[in-house]
């Protein structure tokens, strides 16, 4: 066997794996952040849940951290109290993005991990088999139930060599994006294997599984060898190592190769984290900020390899140096080693840990202006500028181009600057901090415990189950790789709302059409949206299924779709249809009425539906490939209504 399949052999629960079939996963570890988290503990309240079933629980605060008003902290209490009431560990606002954090002091080789952040899979360099999801998935597996899943297929990435001065993990990841874009993941698990790993810290690996949703994988998977050992030694956990290796080199679907030697210095463009080119391509593009931290490059070593890029030198005088530490043990261990000094005199603004810019929670780049970033994703409006222009690069690349004001290939700093490339060594030895993490009180203390809801806190719209037939109108025709950041924006002024379902959905697809709310209330019936390959692409964010639902969406027609957003559009039970003829897709248009007629019947036989274009007189066919599961679910009216059901029964 090879890694994945130990890791999905020891949890099986239900179905056998095989490629495209469901499974049902037992899930170990449940991931929680703020801005998808409030939903999950609302989500876990109308269950009513007396204690989460999972091995560990943690409740992160690191997305919503601006308090420009009371809603943010409200967020926070709620959760603190919730966390508390489910016994869940809570780790306090400020202590650090959930990834980083639970990589640092909860995350166990052979292990798996749910969480309701699509980056949860960062955890697959530490040799865990970590998925991330929507929230009401999380909500049940922590309540017990199984995770279901389609068996997908194991991509084996084999690493050979060694990266060559200034070229860094970032860039491996970046590689992999450039042959795969954003959709040539879905359906893989990516396991990397070779003698190049030993060569990548835990953290490097961190990065490259954390970025591997951007390509649309289930998850990605680094075995567990000596270096996930040193990792939990120097976290003072040596004693959750296990050892997780593949078999042998034969036991992949597909099999590539990276001869890390070969690699350059590589850059995403705007506005998508498939679009790679290598840097040399844009340089000299001038840029007025450069971001450093996030779930990306959360590592101690992407810290001060830009400190010591910056050491003694000014940052170029346009430019806005941004510092996000990632986890508060990592700036305290950057401040104790002195590394944070020399990014405050370069001028870097010193921000608090979390994700902030990342999710445009603050640091919106000015308009026109160019932002490099070193995070994940950037998706178009995603930083809070609506026409903003955001790359994704390593640590290097920034630093290199904060100092120069345009972007710039770092190996350009030898010549330029007549540096040597700053190798890092992880230490043997760093300060743990733990104390801002809130371990769960007991069941007796627990039960009397209250959910403390401010005014912004509402709570989860009821949904009527499925009709037999309706006639609706198309409210959004949209081209490929539509992301869950254009569905359901992100940004400072929205992401407050993230509790109040009614007041969200005023921003439904606001990137793609600023009228999509006004003209959703005058379709009374209802309506569909029109999409191209992998609709919903990017974040784990339920609502962007829940609020088109709660303002009269209907059904999806799309030519495929991302993992996490297809599941969230069942469970909210929204019909994730499939052009059988793409030229239906073509042919559609703005404003048409479409009639459906049958569909309980259609669906429970798995039949294809055929739908009727009023005005232009023409059938369409459309698919699903929903399991028998989930028509179950879609008939009920989403997940709640169905697990209600079966729990009367
Ligand atoms: C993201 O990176 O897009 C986010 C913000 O972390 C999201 C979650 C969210 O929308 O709250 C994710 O990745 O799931």
């Amino acid at each position: 066997m090879n890694a994945t399949h130990k890791l999905l052999h020891s949890h099986l629960i239900s179905g056998k794996l095989e490629v495209g079939t469901e499974i049902g996963l037992r899930i170990d570890h449940i991931l929680q952040q703020d801005a998808t988290g409030t939903l999950v503990m609302l989500e876990l309240e109308s269950l009513g849940l007396a204690r989460t079933k999972a091995e560990v629980a943690v409740q992160y605060v690191d997305h919503n951290l601006l308090q420009t008003d009371f809603r943010n902290a409200d967020d926070h209490r709620f959760l603190q109290s919730a966390s508390a009431r489910f016994g869940y560990w809570f780790s306090r606002s400020g202590n650090g993005i959930s990834h980083a954090v639970h990589m640092e002091r909860f995350g166990i080789p052979g292990k798996t991990l749910l969480g309701s952040d699509s980056h949860t899979c960062a955890g697959g360099g530490l040799g865990m088999l970590a998925i991330g999801t929507g929230g009401l998935d999380v909500a049940l597996a922590s309540a017990g139930e199984p995770y279901f899943v389609k068996m997908p297929k194991v991509l084996g990435v084999k690493l050979t060599g060694l990266l060559p001065d200034w070229v860094s993990a970032k860039d491996v990841v970046l590689e992999m994006l450039r042959r795969h874009d954003v959709k040539g993941g879905r359906g893989f698990i990516i396991e990397y294997f070779g003698e190049g790993l030993k060569t990548l810290s835990t953290w490097d690996r961190h990065v490259i599984a954390n970025m591997g949703t951007e390509m649309g994988a289930t998850t990605s998977v680094f075995p567990s060898d000596e270096i996930t050992r040193f990792f939990l030694k120097q976290q003072k956990r040596e004693k959750d190592w296990v050892e997780l290796e593949a078999d042998s080199e034969e036991e992949y679907d597909e099999l590539e190769e990276i001869h890390l030697n070969d690699l350059i210095p590589l850059i995403a463009c705007p506005s998508s984290p498939g679009k790679v080119v290598p840097v040399k391509k844009v340089k000299g593009t001038k840029a007025a900020q450069v971001v450093v931290g996030s779930s990306a490059n959360p590592g101690l070593r992407d810290f001060a390899v830009v400190s010591e890029i910056l050491k003694n030198k000014t940052i170029a005088s346009q430019m806005s140096l941004d510092i996000n530490p990632s986890s508060r043990q990592t700036f305290q261990n950057l401040i104790e080693g002195g590394r944070l000094a020399a990014l405050l005199q370069a001028g870097g603004r010193i921000h608090q840990t979390g994700c902030m810019g990342c999710i445009g929670m603050g640091q919106a780049p000015a308009s026109g202006s160019i932002s490099l970033r070193t995070m994940p994703r950037n998706f178009p409006g995603r930083s809070g500028t609506l026409d903003d222009q955001v790359y994704l690069c390593s640590p290097e690349t920034a630093a290199a181009t904060a100092l120069c004001g345009e972007i710039t290939d770092p190996r350009d700093l030898e010549n330029r600057y007549q540096m040597i490339y700053p190798k890092w060594k992880e230490p043997k030895e760093i300060n743990i901090n733990t104390q801002m993490l809130l371990p769960p009180p007991s069941l007796e203390e627990s039960q009397n415990i209250q959910l403390i809801k401010g005014p912004n806190i509402k709570g989860l719209p009821e949904f009527s189950a499925l009709e037999d037939g309706f006639e609706v109108s198309v409210l959004l025709k949209m081209a490929d790789n539509i992301s869950t950041d254009e569905i359901l924006k992100a940004g400072s002024d929205v992401l407050p709302l993230r509790s109040n379902v009614e007041e969200l959905s005023k921003f439904s697809f606001y990137v793609i059409d600023q009228s999509f709310y006004e003209r959703s209330q005058a379709a009374i019936q209802g309506h569909v949206v029109i999409a191209g390959e992998n609709y919903a692409q990017g974040s784990s964010r339920e609502h962007a299924a829940l609020c088109p639902r709660f303002l009269g969406q209907k059904a999806v027609l799309a030519k495929s779709y991302a993992r996490i957003g297809w599941q969230n559009l069942i469970n909210f039970g929204i019909i994730p249809f499939e052009f059988v003829h793409p030229q239906d897709y073509e042919d559609l248009t703005v404003n048409d009425k479409i009639t459906f007629k049958d569909l309980k019947k259609k669906l429970s036989q798995g039949e294809r539906v055929t739908a009727h274009v009023v005005k232009k007189n023409k059938d369409i066919e459309l698919t699903n490939r929903l399991s028998e599961r989930q028509i179950k679910i879609i008939l009920a009216g989403g997940l709640i209504n169905y697990i209600r059901s079966r729990l009367k029964k």
